[in-house]
């Protein structure tokens, strides 16, 4: 595979890589055009073995979506609701949310994932009643909710800081952030296609908010639209440098855009080679951060086990609800159980590691000798 690499014109790269020197925004676009994916697969995958051999992460999670309204107007999104009364939108009641909990008493789960729109019109204490309800109904229940976009909108909405709105949801039980939002950080990008929210300083300014006050959080990328290749790369590198300040960012994940039911409908979706192709310059490009999701509802299944291969270690979860990806055209299902992600990841090649929000394990189940630790793992470039 070396002489691979060399061909495609990677030889300095590796060499880099192997040094472990980091790469630089020119190295991250190359990487991008250099057009033979298994050469840019074959560096990822032997990154992604240094560091968790075969392990492969999921979660036992479920994901709310307590509102559809949204006052922002973002070409991609197919779920946001503009109006409280437009045809299709949505608010819960605070007792509506909690039984979506409720209903999974028997189900050990460890984390909800909770991403609103940007409603007008709600109280500041939905959002710390839906939190502290929900840690009363299971008090170890890891709280993942409110994307950096929402932290802003409640800031300038409830006249409040940036912290102070962090303060008061760590008070009410939020224990991390989700990635969403961060779309593509380039200004050019987003004056097109999410004007009307919060920009990618403030959302970064927000990350490291949450970080300071003990926070983990994951960083997204959507891809797959208008974005060049320098603006991906652009938006992994100001992730890096984020991290390099805080070492609060557990995952990254990109996105692949879904085309239907928005105003960018006329986009193809992006193909499997550009979806591993990501994959696989994240995870060469972000040397601190330690885990790639492959989120499978975006990628769908059989592309998110394929890209076990190309630098990912982490599945996301159970999910078991999702509007966002299926209003706009995502053949997934909504749903999969631990047993079905075990499978998956098992029929992959890799070794399932149930782990919670934070990556403490647990369960492993049937982790091999050979796979139980990246130390034990195989030797760089047996992969290939
Ligand atoms: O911010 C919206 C994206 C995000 C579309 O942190 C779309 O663990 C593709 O952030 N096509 C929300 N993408 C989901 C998200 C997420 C998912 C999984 C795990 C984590 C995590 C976070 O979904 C939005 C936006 O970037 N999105 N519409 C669309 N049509």
């Amino acid at each position: 595979m070396i002489s691979r690499v060399r061909r495609a014109g990677l030889g300095d790269i590796e060499q880099k890589l192997q040094a472990g020197e980091r790469l630089s925004f020119d190295d991250g676009v190359r990487l991008f055009s250099c057009g033979d994916l298994q050469a840019v697969g074959w560096l990822a995958n032997r990154d992604r073995e240094r560091r968790h051999g075969a392990r492969t992460y999921f979660n036992y999670n479920l994901r709310v979506e307590a509102t559809n309204v949204c006052t922002a107007s973002c070409l991609f999104c197919s779920f946001a609701r503009l109006q409280p009364g437009d045809d299709g939108a949505y608010t819960l009641s605070l007792e509506q949310a909690w039984d979506k909990l409720r209903q999974r008493a028997s189900q050990p789960l460890t984390e909800l994932h909770i991403v609103n729109g940007l409603h007008p019109d709600l109280p500041f204490s939905y959002y710390t009643e839906l939190l502290a309800g929900y840690k009363r109904i299971r008090p170890s229940i890891h709280l993942k909710c409110f994307t950096a976009v929402e932290i802003a909108f409640f800031a300038d909405l409830y006249g409040m800081s940036d912290l102070q709105v962090l303060e008061a949801l760590q008070e009410a039980g939020l224990d991390s952030l989700p990635g969403g939002g961060a779309e593509i950080f380039a200004e050019r990008v987003r004056r097109k296609i999410c004007h009307d929210k919060c920009g990618a300083d403030r959302y970064l300014d927000i990350h490291r908010l949450a970080h300071g006050l003990g926070m983990r959080s994951n960083v997204t990328m959507l891809y797959g639209h208008i974005e060049t290749l320098e603006e991906r790369v652009d938006h992994m590198l100001r992730a890096r440098a984020l991290q390099d300040e805080t070492g609060g960012f557990q995952a990254f994940i990109p996105l692949a855009f879904h085309p239907d039911n928005n105003q960018m409908r006329k986009l193809p979706a992006p193909g499997a080679v550009d979806t591993l192709t990501v994959h696989a310059v994240a995870r060469l490009m972000l040397d601190n951060i330690p885990h790639i999701k492959a989120f499978w509802i975006a990628t769908g299944v059989e592309l998110a086990q394929a890209s076990l291969w190309f630098g990912v270690d982490d599945l996301d979860g159970t999910v078991q609800e999702e509007k966002i990806y299926h209003m706009a055209g995502s053949g997934t299902p909504e749903a999969l159980t631990t047993a079905d992600l075990t499978a998956l990841i098992r029929a992959a090649g890799r070794e399932p590691y149930e782990r919670d929000t934070l990556y403490n394990i647990v369960n492993a189940p049937g982790a091999s000798a050979a796979a139980s630790a990246p130390a034990a793992a195989a030797p760089a470039g047996a992969a290939g």
